[in-house]
This record gives structure tokens, sequence and C-alpha cells, in this order.
């Protein structure tokens, strides 16, 4: 039996991907309102095709418990937050999932860690931990992204770390029950690095991108018209520049390098700042198209999308909520994704909303927007997604 602990968004899609493929799977979350969510048969969160998979992995018997259970594997899938003065990663849910799971788990266990985790994490911090009982430490990063994951559970190719390459196999059997991709088996360390820098390399690409946006909006060019034809070259492929980078990992975990190795990441702690800067110059965007407009009520202009990105409804260092923060005006905000209200000013219907603005700013491309461009036609926009193709919008 697999005991999966953490049910967020990785933890349960990979609990149920397991179950419905034959494993037996308890999942466990010290969130007793979440584990009586699941109990009852509702999913947690939004992503296509995981209403299905939850049913069919309820068929085939899947439990929910806010206990560790007594087994033989455990698959670890908590956060992994940073200390933002220092940019180190804060380890205390693995080590305090680590920990309980060592007061019940069976001698010779395997303990696998999703969670991504900064180089040297499992031994600094993991390791010293285990002294006294025997069991086998695996890393093996998740690699899946939000709108597609259960695709990429599937089809992604996956990285096991482990200390014995036998327990790796092992481990690497286990995800082969649903997973289609290749699994490399490795070192723990190198799998960690791996992770990391797999998330790096995309802030970095994004961070030039966002830099380029900038360039050619001082030089009144199209930016994305010259990373269009830019990437037609074969040798290169250039992200898009957007309002800021958010979500739980290309904003996280680069820092983590830079947090551990300074001295060594100049050109990562640079991309990051270039990226964390990216509402400020969408506010300032915004301040000259109003001052063009004669528009000076900040209510009478709309930022549609709070979520990190499109389609997902997830808010973890969402871009717009980091522009809300760093200039609160009273901006009015819509995103149809969400049920809750978590911001100030926030509409519900998108027709109010869209009454009460002149001026609306495209902070994410959620696929509705396409079937409410029609209604826009008569609105001052500011696109910073590209997401309304042939209208006349300001670009970023
Ligand atoms: N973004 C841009 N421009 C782009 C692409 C993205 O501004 O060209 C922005 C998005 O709008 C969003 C942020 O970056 O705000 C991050 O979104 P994302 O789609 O790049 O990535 P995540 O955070 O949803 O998922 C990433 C993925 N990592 C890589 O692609 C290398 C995913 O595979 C990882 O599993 C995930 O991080 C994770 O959990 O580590």
């Amino acid at each position: 039996m697999v005991n999966v602990i953490g049910l967020g968004y990785i933890g349960l899609p990979t609990a149920l991907m397991l179950a419905s493929h034959g494993v037996q799977v308890v999942g466990t979350d010290y969130n007793t309102k979440l584990v009586q969510t699941l109990q009852a048969g509702q999913t947690t969160f939004s992503e296509a095709g995981l209403e299905a998979l939850f049913a069919s992995a309820l068929e085939a018997g899947i439990r929910f418990s806010g206990e560790y259970q007594s087994t033989d594997v455990y698959i670890v899938s908590v956060p992994t937050p940073y200390d933002r003065d220092s940019k180190k990663i804060d380890p205390c849910y693995v080590i305090a999932a680590v920990k309980q799971i060592l007061s019940v788990c069976a001698e010779d266990a395997v303990i696998v860690i999703e969670s991504t985790v900064s180089p040297g994490t499992m031994d600094r911090f993991v390791r010293p931990l285990c002294q006294g009982k025997k069991v086998h430490l695996v890393h093996a990063p998740e690699r899946i992204i939000p709108g597609n994951m259960l695709y990429e559970l599937e089809h992604n190719s996956r990285t096991i770390g482990a200390d014995d390459p036998q327990v790796g196999q092992q481990v690497k059997e286990l995800y082969s029950s649903f997973c289609k991709g290749e699994i490399v088996v490795t070192d723990i360390k190198t799998a960690e690095m791996t992770k990391v820098i797999e998330n790096t390399y995309r802030a970095v690409n994004i961070a030039f991108a966002n830099e380029l946006a900038k360039l050619c909006h001082y030089e009144g060019m199209n930016v994305d018209e010259i990373i269009r034809i830019c990437n037609m070259h074969p040798r290169v492929n250039i992200l898009s520049p957007g309002p800021g980078v958010g979500g739980h990992c290309i904003p996280v975990d680069p820092w983590f390098l830079v947090g551990d190795y300074p001295e060594h990441t100049p050109l990562i702690a640079k991309a990051m700042t270039i990226n964390e800067e990216m509402p400020d110059f969408i506010y300032s965007r915004i301040c000259s198209i109003m001052e063009e407009h004669g528009i000076s009520d900040f209510s009478k202009v709309g930022l549609y999308g709070l979520t990190y990105k499109e389609d997902v409804d997830d808010v973890r260092e969402s871009p717009t909520l980091q522009l809300l923060q760093r200039h609160p005006m009273p901006f009015a905000v819509y995103d149809p994704m969400l049920t809750e209200t978590i911001a100030d000013n926030q509409y519900t219907d998108f027709t109010n909303f869209l009454q009460d603005t002149h001026l609306v700013v495209v902070m994410v491309a959620h696929s509705h927007l396409r079937s409410v461009s029609e209604a826009m036609k008569d609105k001052i926009i500011f696109d910073t997604r590209r997401a309304l193709k042939g209208m006349d919008t300001y670009r970023i």
C-alpha cells in the first residue's frame, strides 16, 4: 500500500492516478477539512479530467485519512516555500511529514519526496531525521504543469534519485503503473538539482522575454512580432512576456539556488528581479494609458484575471495580486475561475464588471475571454497576454 502525504495540486492527482492503475492507496493530509471534502466525494480544485479520474480512483478503493498509515511506501507532496529574506528553502513541511512517517512506518520503508527541494536538502534536513531507523530515501520531483496535469502525469518523463539503484528501480516500477514517459534513475542530489534547474531555465527565458518587451516598448516596436520572427530560427525559442510570473514554482524555486549559491548565480538573481518587477511595469503602463484617455478614477479600470495563469483557479504569487498589493488603488477586478471573493472591488458578474469600467486590463488569458470579446469591443483594452487576437488593443 502507498500512503501519499499531502493532497494538494500534486499529491491528489498522483494518488488518484496510482489508485486508478491498480495500486492500493491511502491519501493523507493534515488539513481535516480537505480530507472531509475528499471523503465526501468532492475534488478540491479544478483541473481538466480530475473529476473523472477521482471517480475511477474511488471505484478502485482509494481512501483518504488525516492519519499517517503504517506501510512500506510513502510519497510526500507537501509545499516547500522559501524564506523571502534569505531566499533559502524552508523545508519545515517536509521535515514534519518525514518525522510523522518515521513514527509509523515499517522497517525498510521507502520514503519518496516529490516536493521540489533545493540541492542538498535531502542530505541536510531529511537524512539526519532517519538516524536510528532503516528506511530508504528517494527524491522523485514532480514535473506536471497545472492546466495539463493529467496528460503530463501520464506522458512526461520522470527523474528518480535514490541512494540505492535497486530501490530506485522499485520506485520506477511503481510510477510505471501509470507513467508512459521515460523514467531516469540517478542519485538524489542530481535529481534535486535537475528539478530546480528546469524551473530556473523557464524563469530566465521568461525574464529575457520580459526584458525584450520593455526594450521594444521604449523603441515603439512590437515585441510579439519580433519574438515570432526570431523563433522561426531553428535554434531560437523565446518564451512570452507577461504581467509577471506567478504560481508556486517558477517564482520560487530559482531563488533556492540564489539563496544557497549567491556568488554563482548573478544571472538567475537578475532574471528573478526582472520578473518580479513586471507588475510595476504594468502599473506604470496603466497610468500612462489612463492619462492618455483622461481617466483619473481607478475604479473605472478593470483588471481581468486574478489567478497566476490561464484556466486554473490557483492564485498563488499571482501577478495581479502582486500589482494590487504594491499599488493599492481601487481597481475593479474580475476572474471567471474564482467563486470566492479574495480582493477588494471584486466582481462576480462579468457584465457588471464591464459596465462599470472604461479601461480593461487583461492580466490572464482565460479561455472565457473568447466568448466575451465581442462585448468588449467598445472598451479601451490593455492586453498584457496577447489574448484578444484581431482587436485594437494596447499591448505589453
Ligand atoms: N509565463 C510567462 N510567459 C511564458 C510562460 C509562462 O509569463 O512564456 C508565466 C505564467 O503566466 C505564470 C508563470 O509564468 O504566471 C508560471 O507558469 P508556467 O506555465 O510557466 O509554469 P507552472 O508554474 O504552472 O509550472 C511549472 C512547470 N515547469 C516547467 O515548465 C519547467 C511544470 O512543469 C512544473 O511541474 C511546475 O512548474 C512545478 O510544480 O515545479
